[in-house]
C-alpha cells in the first residue's frame, strides 16, 4: 500500500490526499492518454532536503504532453514551484514525487475534444523499489514474452499512463514465473529496457546501454553515462542482443525508483560472478553519493528544499 502523505496539489489547489478524487467519466481513464514523471527527493547529508534533476523531469514532462498533444494549462515554472510546495506542506524530507496530467470528463469517445486537461502532484514515502536486498545482491530477471512498443504504435519517448499497459503485463508475467523484473526486447529482438528501468551491461570495464529509440530517455541512465565517463570509463549508446547480455561481466538496471540495482541472473544465466558487480556497486555508491549531495561537482543537479 501506497504510504499516505497529506495533501495532493490539485489543479493548482492543495486537496486533502483522500479528497483528490475525479469522475469515473474521466477521458483518460477510457482512453489511457496520461503523461507522468517519477522524481525521487532525498535527505542529504547536511540535513537539507532535495529534489534530484528537477527540471529536467519537469522538461520531460513537458516534451512528453507536446507528443500527445496535451496542453498543459500550467508552465514549467508553474509545475516546478508546485512540486516544491507539494513536498512542503507534506513535510517530506525523502521520497517519490508523482506529477500527472491527465484529460478530465466531458466528451466521450476516442477524440478528447475541448475536455480539460487536469494536473495532480502526489508525494509519498518511496523506498527501495525492488527491495533492499535487491539494491546490494542483485536481482533474477527474465526476457519477457512482451516486446517493447514500436516508435509509430506509441510515442516511446513520451511517459504517457497508456505505454505501461505494456510494462503491466510484462511485470506481471516476470513476477508471476518468480523473478523479479522483466526484460524487455525491442520490435527487432535486440535488449531495449527493463518495465520501468533502463538496462546497462558491463565489458571488460567498458559500459553498453540500448539506444535511444523505443525506449524511454531516463533520466538516471543520462546522469550514468555522464558519472561513468568522468570517472574515465567508455560508455557506448550500442543496440546489442540477449547473448551479449548473457555473456557480460555485470548488468545493472537504473531509473529514478529502481536507482543502481544489480542483475545476477538472465533466463537462468548467472552474470558474472553471480553477484553485484564492482563497477556496478561503484557507480551505485557514486549515485547515492550525488543524490545525498555528497559530491558537489554535481550539486547542480539537486534542488534543496526547506521544510
Ligand atoms: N524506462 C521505463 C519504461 C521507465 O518507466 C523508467 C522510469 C525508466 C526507463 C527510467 O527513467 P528515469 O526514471 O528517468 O531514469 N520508471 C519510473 C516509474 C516506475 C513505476 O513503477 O511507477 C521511475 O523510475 O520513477
Amino acid at each position: 500500500m501506497v504510504q499516505k502523505a497529506d495533501k495532493i496539489w490539485f489543479d493548482g489547489q492543495l486537496v486533502p490526499w483522500d479528497e483528490a478524487n475525479v469522475h469515473v467519466l474521466t477521458h483518460t481513464l477510457h482512453y489511457g492518454v496520461a503523461v507522468f514523471e517519477g522524481i525521487r527527493c532525498y535527505k542529504c547529508s547536511d540535513g537539507t532536503s532535495a529534489v534530484f534533476r528537477l527540471k529536467e523531469h519537469v522538461d520531460r514532462l513537458f516534451d512528453s504532453a507536446k507528443a500527445v498533444e496535451m496542453k498543459i494549462p500550467f508552465n514549467r515554472d508553474e509545475i516546478f514551484n508546485a512540486i516544491l510546495e507539494t513536498l512542503k506542506v507534506n513535510k517530506l524530507e525523502q521520497g517519490y514525487i508523482r506529477p500527472l496530467a491527465f484529460i478530465g470528463e466531458g466528451a466521450m469517445g476516442v477524440h478528447p475534444g475541448n475536455n480539460p486537461v487536469r494536473v495532480i502532484i502526489a508525494v509519498w514515502p518511496w523506498g527501495a523499489y525492488l527491495g533492499e536486498e535487491a539494491l546490494q545482491k542483485g536481482i533474477r530477471i527474465k526476457t519477457s514474452s512482451f516486446t517493447r512498443h514500436h516508435v509509430n504504435v506509441m510515442m516511446t519517448k513520451a511517459k504517457v499512463a497508456g505505454n505501461y499497459v505494456n510494462s503491466v503485463l510484462a511485470k506481471m508475467e516476470a513476477v508471476a514465473d518468480g523473478y523479479d523484473e522483466a526484460l524487455m526486447l525491442d520490435v527487432d529482438g535486440y535488449v531495449a529496457e527493463a518495465t520501468g528501468e533502463n538496462i546497462f551491461i558491463v565489458k571488460k570495464s567498458r559500459l553498453k546501454t540500448p539506444p535511444p529509440g523505443s525506449i524511454l530517455g531516463g533520466i538516471t541512465r543520462d546522469t550514468l553515462i555522464t558519472l561513468a565517463r568522468d570517472m574515465g570509463y567508455e560508455v557506448v549508446e550500442q543496440r546489442f542482443p540477449r547473448d551479449e547480455l548473457y555473456a557480460a561481466d555485470e548488468a545493472f538496471f537504473c531509473g529514478t525508483a529502481a536507482e543502481v540495482t544489480p542483475i545476477r541472473e538472465v533466463d537462468r544465466r548467472v552474470i558474472g560472478a553471480g553477484k553485484a558487480g564492482p563497477v556496478t556497486m561503484l557507480l551505485q555508491s557514486e549515485y547515492f553519493k550525488i543524490v545525498h549531495g555528497e559530491n558537489l561537482k554535481y550539486a547542480g543537479w539537486l534542488t534543496s528544499y526547506e521544510l
